[in-house]
């Protein structure tokens, strides 16, 4: 048998400045050996977060057309994962092109992207709230934020410290909108840490990888986290493994972009880290 190469299709925007979305998930995903096809949600001049007067293409009206010559091209997906969509149409859009192409063995990861610090991006509204839920029931695994994972439950935000209970609960209910696995981010049970909680429903575990928290919040660093977790979880490494691998890298791209000093927005220098994470699969 020849080399399987493994493929993901990733949904998310392109912002041309800001490292997020496609402009992170491409290097971060083939870093670790995985093919990554783009099916872009819409083209932005930078990001939403801490610029003004960006520029926003949606893409909507493109996305099945690329989609169904993908198909009639008779292109298969090992796993898809979307992030950033760029319109309210686009999360039902979404779910029929991973239902056109979804085998048994199809991941799904979503990262519900639309909200953090207790606030919805600035395009979005609660209509989205309701479609990211709806599209997580579609997932094998979801990556919601804690302001997200509030959001999509109905539930009011409370940062701060969380105890292990409220974590327990959060992941459970998470679940309950259909996906297998979750991994919840922004966990953190004091005011010095910072990590992530994973839950599979198959064995009922629950796992934390926390870490020293780093003052600061950094724009990007979900899809990097995400990034880092598929490309992991594609090679094969456990959930709590790929959670930790994740945590780790995210963690040592935002201390270098603290050390550089250049601020929140332009995102964090995960390209200095890519060498050891490709080596993580490389052995
Ligand atoms: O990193 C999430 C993200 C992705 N894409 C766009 C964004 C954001 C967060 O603000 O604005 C366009």
């Amino acid at each position: 048998m020849g080399y399987h190469q493994k493929r993901v299709g990733a949904i998310h925007d392109i912002s041309g400045v800001g490292k997020c979305s496609l402009t992170v998930v491409l290097p971060i995903l083939s870093a670790a050996g995985i093919e990554c096809s783009v099916l872009p949600t819409a083209v932005l001049s930078t990001h939403t977060g801490g610029f003004e007067g960006f520029t926003f293409r949606d893409l909507t009206e493109d996305m099945m057309p690329i989609a169904e010559h993908w198909k009639k091209e008779g292109i298969g997906f090992d796993s898809f994962y979307s992030g950033y969509l760029g319109s309210l149409a686009q999360i039902d859009m979404v779910i029929d092109i991973m239902e056109m192409f979804r085998t048994p063995d199809t991941f799904i990861m979503v990262d519900p992207v639309m909200a953090d610090h207790g606030e919805l991006y600035s395009l979005f509204t609660m209509d989205h709230v309701k479609g990211m839920a709806k599209l997580c029931g579609h997932a094998d695994i979801i990556i919601p934020n804690r302001t997200e994972a509030a959001f999509m439950l109905g539930r009011d935000y409370k940062g701060g410290p969380m105890s292990e209970d409220d974590v327990k609960v959060l992941v459970n209910d998470l679940a309950g909108l259909g996906a297998k696995q979750v991994v919840l981010t922004g966990v953190h049970f004091g005011d010095e840490d910072f990590g992530a909680a994973c839950f599979d429903t198959t064995t009922g575990d629950i796992d934390y990888v926390i870490e020293k928290r780093i003052e600061g919040m950094y724009h990007g660093t979900g899809d990097v986290f995400g990034a880092f977790l598929l490309g992991a979880l594609l090679q094969e490494k456990s959930l709590e493994e790929s959670t930790k691998i994740a945590v780790d890298f995210t963690c040592a791209s935002i201390r270098l972009t603290a050390a550089d000093g250049t601020g929140p927005r332009m995102g964090v220098r995960f390209e200095s880290v890519l060498g050891d994470y490709a080596n993580l699969f490389n052995k």
